[in-house]
């Protein structure tokens, strides 16, 4: 059997999985953007369902302030005895944290701090008498220490998971290969070992997998002979920065390793539009060691589109940047249309009025259906408050704008009307394209006002990419409100790879 590759498209690093049964439940990292930790749903690993979000709540995880990329990095996701677990840092935020529920559609707890974990990356096991560990990598994030920013390779510490404390001081278990970052732990005890999954050579095109083993959870670990034991670094794969893995066992019974990678256009000078997406491969065992087959691009066949109308409740794919999208958006205050309320925030701000979801394929149109009656705002694709591109209606005209640091581009069409069709295209470019042949795509900004479509700017995608913006996020496309309010009918989005 294959699997679809990317698995889980658009904005998804850092995944891990879970089997329980046979369901599948995966999470991903979110970052400054709330609901926070989407939870992936699959019996076949080929269809992915998104059923909720770990941070749905105010408290939950402290974003409000985080710098750019800080929030909520690098989940590990885990059952055990009728309940779900996952551990995360919220990196510049609350810190490690572990929360629980019974359906992993949630509700999720609160989350305990665990106290005592100075460093990122969390993994929980638990050895056959239930003594709970977390292993974690010792990158410190947390200005008050004096540990910030030092990296202590892989450190671990029994834990009560009750309270969230550490039960003894942190040890040292091993500091990878010699990679940059040595991070992303994951621990499974598999026949006679103990095997520790690692990420080194940092999240960009050093990225790689190493993996060592132990007869005891606390080491001595033993590194597997032939480090990276998965990497793309120095090859011309479509899929790069391979790294990040979970493993787990799929539905045929074969062992596999979920882990993040991004899809570059162009050669050894390539951007990535959409940031780090979850991958899939197959794992074999030799002499009690995994061997990790290269990851191969085999997206699903499009078109791919869905319309959200407003009939009911928010979709949990639709987030806000550092605050939840219900303080400035709702279903209810015009029933059938989605209202998003300006707060004299612009997208250069860190905490803008908007709401969006993940661009997921490389081709990508979206349209809304705007009425500006009462306010000016369109649509948006943001990277972070440093890099986006917009157009706006209302207070008698239609306006693209396109920012990043330093430099602003602006297109102006005057209209007096009201309602109109914002729209946001992400095409490849086509040979001898202005933008030259590395540009990762093209960003259209247009208006349909009654049939008639204007396109306001044309821009290279390149620097709304993983490799050129600031954050770990990735594309996220949705509504901007700038005055007033501004209503939106439908938000219609059709992607594909092809
Ligand atoms: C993640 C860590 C990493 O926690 O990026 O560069 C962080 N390394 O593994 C955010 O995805």
């Amino acid at each position: 059997m294959s699997y679809p590759n990317p698995l889980v498209p658009g904005f998804n690093p850092d995944p891990s999985v879970v089997r329980v049964g046979d369901d599948f439940y995966l999470a991903t990292s979110t970052f400054e953007y709330l609901p926070g930790i989407p939870i992936y749903h699959s019996r076949d690993f080929i269809t992915w369902t998104q059923v909720g979000n770990v941070a749905t709540r105010v408290g939950q995880l402290d974003v409000e302030t985080v710098p750019t990329a800080g929030g909520a990095w690098a989940p590990t996701i885990r059952h055990r005895d009728g309940l779900f677990h996952l551990v995360i840092t919220d990196a510049f935020g609350r810190g490690t944290l572990h929360f629980t529920a019974e359906r992993a559609e949630g509700p999720w707890s609160d989350g305990v701090v665990f106290d005592g974990v100075d460093g990122i990356d969390p993994d929980l096991v638990w050895d056959e008498d239930g003594t709970a560990y977390l292993t974690f990598s010792g990158l410190g994030v947390n200005p008050e220490l004096p540990t910030f920013m030092s990296h202590r390779g892989l450190l671990q510490a029994k834990v009560d998971l009750e309270t969230g404390r550490a039960l003894e001081q942190a040890r040292s278990i091993w500091s990878g290969g010699g990679g940059q970052f040595p991070e992303a732990p994951h621990l499974y005890q598999i026949g006679d070992w103990w095997y520790m999954v690692i990420a080194e050579g940092g999240t960009e095109r050093g990225h790689s997998v190493n993996v060592a083993r132990s007869k005891s959870p606390e080491g001595p670990f033993e590194p597997a002979p032939g480090a990276p034991l998965l990497t793309a670094r120095g090859t011309d794969r479509p899929i790069q920065n391979t790294g990040h893995g979970d493993l787990v066992v799929g539905p045929d019974g074969d062992w596999l390793l979920v882990l993040l990678g991004v899809r570059p256009r162009s050669m050894t000078r390539a951007f990535s539009a959409l940031g780090r997406e979850t991958f899939v491969t197959r794992v074999s065992w030799e002499n009690e060691w995994p061997v990790f087959e290269p990851v191969q691009l085999t997206p699903r066949p499009g078109p791919f589109e869905y319309l959200d109308e407003f009939d009911g409740p928010l979709a949990d794919q639709w987030m806000a940047v550092r605050r939840l999208p219900e303080s400035i958006a709702s279903t209810e205050v015009r029933p059938g249309w989605l209202t998003v309320r300006a707060d004299g925030s612009t997208l250069s701000d860190p905490i803008p009025s908007f709401i969006g979801r993940r661009q997921q394929h490389q081709t990508a149109r979206c349209t809304v259906d705007i009425d500006v009656a009462a306010g000016v705002g369109g649509i948006a694709v943001r990277y972070d408050e440093r890099f986006h591109y917009s157009v706006v209606a209302g207070a008698g005209a239609v306006t693209a704008r396109a920012c990043i640091p330093g430099f602003e581009r602006v297109a102006v069409l005057e209209y007096s009307g009201t309602e109109l069709q914002l729209e946001l295209t992400s095409r490849r470019p086509e040979a001898g394209s202005k933008f030259g042949s590395s540009a990762s795509d093209i960003v259209e900004l247009a208006a349909i006002i009654e049939g008639n479509r204007t396109v306001l700017l044309e821009v290279d995608g390149r620097y709304l990419s993983s490799e050129v913006a600031e954050s770990f996020t990735g594309r996220v496309v949705g509504v901007v409100a700038l005055a007033g309010e501004v209503c939106v009918d439908r938000f219609a989005y059709a992607g594909s790879d092809d």
